[in-house]
């Protein structure tokens, strides 16, 4: 089936369904001009994930980390919603069961007019702290290295998801819940290889719904799903979202 023709049957399947789940990754932000993880110039490349987003690193070199997400928190600050993220909020005003779950911490989705939205690895403009527990909005460009707690002046971290941490149970439960409701998920520009969050598309396909991918290149998913669409999801989710 030629691109064209997968893309109208994507289109009629969305608008036919009347529940439908979404799961996002850095590939929907890249456009946006966020750095993705794994692709060429991305944030691992010059670093192992394992380096450093784990309570480890954090706890062996807390400044360095630190650095890495002052350097992330200021060029995300930039960057504004594209029309993939625009698309998504239009297909969730027009339909009457919809979550969006995203692995992305960098509050585009949230920009863009999205609300029934699970941040399921965090987001990079909470902090948490690590003495009173306390987690708060904080979106100051302007911290210090080390940012202490306004509460009680203890150390802050950022308040998202590391490796070999677990996610947010409630969030969880909702993600998997709007995975085996929705008749149709789509999965927009994520590598599928983070776990549990690339499984929840395998849990939407295994429950019956039509699965749906949107990715420049081929993933663990691409031979599983019902429809793979190769390409920019700038262009393929408005497309998709309001027919060719
Ligand atoms: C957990 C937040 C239970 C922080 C992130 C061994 C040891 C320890 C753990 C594990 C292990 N093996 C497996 C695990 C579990 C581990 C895991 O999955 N590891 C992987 C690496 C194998 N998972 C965890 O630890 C999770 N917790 O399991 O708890 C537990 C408890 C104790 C011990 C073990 C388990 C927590 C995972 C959350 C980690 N936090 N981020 C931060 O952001 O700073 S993960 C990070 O990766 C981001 O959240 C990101 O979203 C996520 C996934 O990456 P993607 O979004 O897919 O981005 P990526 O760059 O990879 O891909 C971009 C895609 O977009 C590409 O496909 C590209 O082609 C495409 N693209 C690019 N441009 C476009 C595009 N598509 C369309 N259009 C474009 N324009
Ligand atoms: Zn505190």
């Amino acid at each position: 089936m030629g691109q064209s023709a997968e893309i109208a049957a994507a289109a009629d399947r969305l608008a036919k369904a009347e529940r439908v789940a979404v799961l996002t990754g850095a590939g929907i932000s890249a456009e946006s001009g966020v750095p993705t993880f794994r692709g060429p110039g991305g944030l691992w490349e010059n670093h192992r994930p394992e380096e450093l987003a784990t309570p480890q690193a954090f706890a062996a070199d807390p400044e360095l980390i630190w650095r890495w997400y002052h350097w992330r928190r200021g060029l995300i600050a930039d960057c504004r919603p594209g029309p993939a993220h625009l698309a998504l909020a239009r297909l969730e005003q027009r339909t009457a069961d919809f979550t969006l779950i995203t692995q992305n911490v960098d509050g585009l989705h949230a920009a863009a007019g999205s609300r029934r939205l699970l941040e399921i690895h965090g987001s990079i403009w909470q902090v948490r702290c690590q003495a009173c527990g306390r987690q708060y909005r904080e979106t100051s460009l302007e911290l210090p290295t080390l940012p202490a707690c306004r509460q009680c002046g203890g150390l802050l971290r950022p308040a998202v998801v590391w490796f070999g941490e677990s996610l947010d149970p409630e969030l969880l439960r909702r993600a998997l819940a709007a995975a085996r409701a929705c008749q149709v998920m789509l999965v927009v520009g994520t590598s599928a290889v983070v776990q549990p969050a690339a499984g929840l598309a395998m849990v939407a396909k295994e429950a019956g719904a039509v699965v749906i991918e949107i990715n420049l290149e081929p993933t663990p998913h691409s031979g599983q799903v019902d429809l793979s669409l190769r390409g920019r999801a700038g262009r393929l989710l408005p497309a998709v979202v309001d027919g060719p």
